[in-house]
């Protein structure tokens, strides 16, 4: 039989796992919310992180009307590149159409940006550089409440996944995960909009459910589904064999922040994966004024996440 440890001297490994390596810090000293970071191989390659701009808010509620683009080569010094667009680019939009959570991705030489717009419409732009000139890639949006079957109560918090086969995905939705097959194009639905199913979620622990912010990526052949529990929300993970899904509850990804929402995206890159979220770390931050932080996403042998600590 093992001794326990002497509690002294067990004080340092069980530090090491409840400690962050490293204090989280925010990207940049601009308020910034609902990060869409990506690598692409523009001009030898950099990451561009598309943003909800939460500088530009009332400080009252999410209700800035442009989005945030930030670079950087190497994770760590993040450059501010400024308003790639801004909602007035989809004209169909309500008046009163706030700038959410975004998500962007390449493919055959152009860049394509998802946009809630309303809280009840999803647009997509296009644009042959990644940092400005979008323009509505439809002219009308590619998911809507009131035309699409299964849209959902508030299509917000587009995701893109693009699998190995070519096939882009699109995930959003509030409370109730929706996935719809997007065609080549990148800017029209293929097929119906699906629930997400996420089995084994704990019935002891009622607040572990599906809230908003869906994200899909992939890792040795494993589909993982992140997702925020809520307001407030912890990041959960789920993971299925399909981009579809069904997906099976896993654990936590990161804890409750002190704010009323968490959303997060992870990017994996030259061998190294990243947990992109917000949190409350700039002065005068608050639930309307959050900032963008990154951590180191690391896995276990048996491919589970291990729970990112800040
Ligand atoms: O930024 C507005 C909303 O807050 C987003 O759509 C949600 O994901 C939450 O982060």
């Amino acid at each position: 039989m093992q001794r326990p440890m002497p509690y002294l001297a067990a004080l340092p490994l069980a530090l090491a796992f409840v400690l962050p390596a490293q204090a989280a810090e925010p990207i940049a000293p601009r308020f910034n919310a609902d990060p869409s970071p990506h690598w692409f191989p523009l001009d030898g390659g950099k990451f561009y992180l598309y943003a909800t701009d939460d500088a530009s808010n009332s400080g009252k509620y999410w209700d800035s009307v442009s989005w945030r683009l930030y670079t950087s080569k190497d994770m760590r010094s993040w450059q501010d590149a400024g308003v790639p667009l801004d909602v007035t680019v989809f004209k169909w939009a309500r008046p009163d159409a706030k700038a959410w959570a975004p998500e962007a991705a390449y493919r055959n030489g152009n860049y394509y940006f998802y946009a809630p717009v309303g809280g009840d419409k999803i647009g997509v732009a296009v644009s042959s550089r990644p940092d400005g000139g979008f323009v509505d890639a439809r002219l009308d949006p590619l998911v809507d409440k009131a035309r699409d079957l299964n849209a959902g109560d508030e299509p917000i918090d587009p995701a893109v996944f693009v699998d190995r086969d070519g096939q882009a995905y699109l995930y959003f939705g509030t409370r109730v995960p929706k996935v719809v097959k997007l065609k080549a194009d990148m800017v029209s639905l293929d097929g119906p909009i699906l629930d997400v199913a996420i089995a084994g979620l704990p019935a002891a622990d009622p607040k572990k459910k599906f809230g908003e912010a869906p994200f899909l990526h992939q890792r040795g052949g494993v589909y993982y589904f992140t997702f925020s529990s809520g307001w407030p929300g912890q990041i959960l993970y789920a993971t299925g064999s399909s981009p579809l899904g069904p997906f099976t509850y896993r654990g936590v990804v990161l804890d409750y922040l002190t704010i009323s929402t968490n959303h997060q995206a992870i990017v994996e890159h030259d061998g190294k994966s990243w947990l992109f979220y917000h949190d409350n770390l700039l002065p005068g931050g608050s639930s309307h004024r959050r900032s963008i932080a990154i951590a180191p996403l690391e896995y276990e042998a048996d491919g589970s996440i291990r729970q990112v600590t800040r």
